[in-house]
């Protein structure tokens, strides 16, 4: 008898559980460097544990994870760029973590499959906002679904966002059909965050102050779709007049070269108002970009720039790490500071140390 439920019990165990036991056992055979094969077939059968493992490999900065890191990479592009991707940003405070919990779970309700990817700038500072959002994403960090990521590998090569775009394809890989990419809204950011998404969704708030108006102006320029947060009890009205203000400034704004026009929606997470027409003006968006063929022409020049941002980068590191290369360029900078040698002549003498000049 004993022995018959104890079979019971080992037969109930999920294969993921078993699959997630056999890789850490064999992980601490191997000092911890994972069998990228096993990784591999635990993304594409959905395992969320092990998907979560390769985003920690892809986020290492150890340069023996970094080699097995992009060759998982180069294993599952083929099974990766079919979803959608969406950039969110806005200010701190703007509604983001609860517009995503609302507008995820309606995405879920439509069938798809969500990875929420969170880039938080001062995540090395303070883990806090991590542990904020998944209160606020309560019912999203919960569902089968859904998948929320804190992103953080800053100081790697490619900055926080090339991790991110290897993350997406991870997601990708492991069937998740929609992936969101939020962002605080601090300036840089955004313009990365657009580089690695296909709609790119400004969260406004209404009746915010002047100078943050300002800083919103060139952002403006970059988004696909607005929408004003909040607008529930006494705020609805200064919402609705907020979506003039918008749609009027975006009329003046020079038009995207897809011909798509950016829309300005009004939207309440609280009581689940504008989140639908939120998600059919993204749809929107989705039908006209493949149709017109922007969809495929503005990953294939993500591509390209990923590439040459992250092969400028790696060759400026690689000059760098070359000896006494460094103290040259601190002598040189010396120089420049107090105005004995002009900038261009500084350039030049590196490069003539390097023997490029
Ligand atoms: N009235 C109202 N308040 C909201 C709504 N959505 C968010 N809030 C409130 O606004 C505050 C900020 O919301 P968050 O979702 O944390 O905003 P965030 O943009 O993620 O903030 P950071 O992560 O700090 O950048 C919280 O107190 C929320 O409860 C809404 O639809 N209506
Ligand atoms: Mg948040």
């Amino acid at each position: 008898m004993d022995g018959a439920r104890h079979d019971d019990g080992r037969n109930n165990i999920p294969p993921q559980t078993i699959s997630t036991i056999f890789v850490l056992h064999t992980n601490i055979l191997r000092r911890a460097l994972p069998d990228i094969h096993v990784l591999k077939e635990g993304i594409l059968a959905g395992d969320i544990a092990l998907l979560s493992r390769a985003i920690t490999l892809v986020e290492s900065t150890n340069p023996q994870h970094q080699a097995l890191a992009a060759q998982l990479i180069d294993e599952i592009l083929p099974y990766s760029g079919k979803s959608l991707r969406i950039g969110i940003t806005g200010v701190p405070g703007v509604g983001k973590s609860t517009f995503i919990e609302s507008f995820g779970m309606h995405l879920i309700a439509e069938g798809r499959k969500l990875a929420v990817l969170a880039i938080d700038p001062s995540s090395n500072i303070s883990k806090g906002s991590i542990l904020g959002d998944k209160t606020r994403m309560e019912q999203l960090s919960v569902h089968p679904h859904a998948y929320i990521r804190p992103s953080s590998a800053s100081g790697s090569l490619g900055g926080v966002t090339y991790k991110t775009r290897e993350t997406t394809l991870l997601c990708e890989a492991a069937g998740f059909d929609t992936i969101i990419v939020e962002t605080v809204g601090v300036g840089q950011s955004e313009t990365e965050v657009s580089q690695i998404t296909d709609f790119f969704l400004l969260l406004m708030l209404a009746g915010a102050g002047d100078e943050l108006q300002g800083i919103k102006r060139g952002i403006m320029e970059m988004a696909d779709g607005m929408v004003i947060t909040k607008a529930d009890g006494d705020n609805i009205h200064k919402a609705k007049a907020a979506r003039s203000e918008y749609a009027r400034a975006l009329h003046f704004m020079p038009p995207n070269a897809s011909g798509w026009i950016p829309e300005v929606k009004i939207c309440s997470s609280y009581e689940n108002a504008g989140i639908a027409e939120v998600a059919a003006m993204i749809d929107k968006f989705h039908h006209h970009q493949v149709s017109n063929g922007h969809f495929e022409q503005k990953r294939s020049n993500q591509n390209l720039f990923a590439f040459r941002q992250l092969l400028n980068e790696g060759l400026f590191r690689r000059l760098l790490a070359q000896h006494g290369v460094q103290d040259h360029i601190h002598q040189l900078e010396a120089r420049v500071l107090n105005h004995t040698l002009s900038p261009y002549t500084a350039v030049h003498q590196v490069l003539q140390h390097l023997a490029l000049g």
